[in-house]
């Protein structure tokens, strides 16, 4: 079991997206490594935590918000974006509007998380649904391409490139910050330094583990 109090940094990622894209269950297929058919839709905001090890011996605690798409929540959720330095944008690849919409969950990740730095993942989710696709890989690609950012599609059913989609907004964000390029500051709680020292890891070259495992139980706290 990973142990909660020991980690060198910990990475506070914000997940958005119009609803039933697939965010909870995402997030559960990481943590938990469950599926189900008929989740609840999320109310307000949902947190999970993670541990995931970014180089061997580098630990990372993720605190992941799993926010409602539903638009009645939207003024609760935006309060989340502030405090956070990884942001996962999901869309269903078998549902072409949810894609049309990732520009405007954008947009509004980018303005409210200003004038601190942030990383952004793209997700199509649902993959495992081929013969209902929407969205081609290419147009996922292209679009993360455009606005610089990283792109991964996914199947929380099958469990198919889940991990790797966490892994890789986390390699991502630990190499800004060993760059230099983003940094733990005080009043911001997008990174934070763990109770475990990093120092000495800080200014060695990377090198990503896939180390992080499914689990069956009890890596998330609701
Ligand atoms: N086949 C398939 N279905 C999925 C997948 N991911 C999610 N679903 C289904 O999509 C529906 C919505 O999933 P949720 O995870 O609740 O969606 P959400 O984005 O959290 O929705 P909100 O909480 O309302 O914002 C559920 O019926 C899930 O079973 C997947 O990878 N494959
Ligand atoms: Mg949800």
């Amino acid at each position: 079991m990973d142990n909660m109090y020991s980690y060198d940094y910990q990475f506070r990622l914000i997940v958005v997206g119009d609803s039933t894209v697939g965010k909870s269950s995402l997030l559960r297929s990481f943590c938990d490594g469950v599926f189900s058919q008929d989740p609840d839709p999320t109310v307000g905001v949902d947190f999970n935590v993670r541990i995931v090890e970014v180089k061997p011996g580098v630990k990372v605690k993720l605190q992941l918000w799993d926010t409602a798409g539903q638009e009645r929540f939207r003024s609760i959720t935006r309060a989340y974006y502030r405090n956070s330095v990884g942001v996962l944008l999901i869309y269903d690849t078998t549902n072409y509007v949810s894609f049309t919409h990732v520009t405007s969950w954008l947009n509004e990740a980018r303005a409210q998380i200003q004038p601190y730095h942030s990383v952004f993942l793209l997700v199509g989710t649902k993959i495992d649904r081929e013969s209902e696709r929407q969205v081609t890989t290419e147009e996922g690609k292209a679009f993360a391409d455009f606005h610089n950012i990283s792109f991964i599609e996914t199947s929380s059913k099958s469990s198919l490139y889940v991990q790797e989609a966490f892994t890789m907004i986390a390699r991502e964000i630990y190499d800004m910050l060993t760059e230099g390029r983003i940094h733990v500051q005080s009043g911001w709680d997008g990174v934070k330094t763990g109770p475990k020292s990093a120092n000495s890891n800080q200014n060695q070259p990377i090198e990503i583990v896939q180390s992080i495992q499914p689990r069956r139980n009890g890596c998330c706290s609701n």
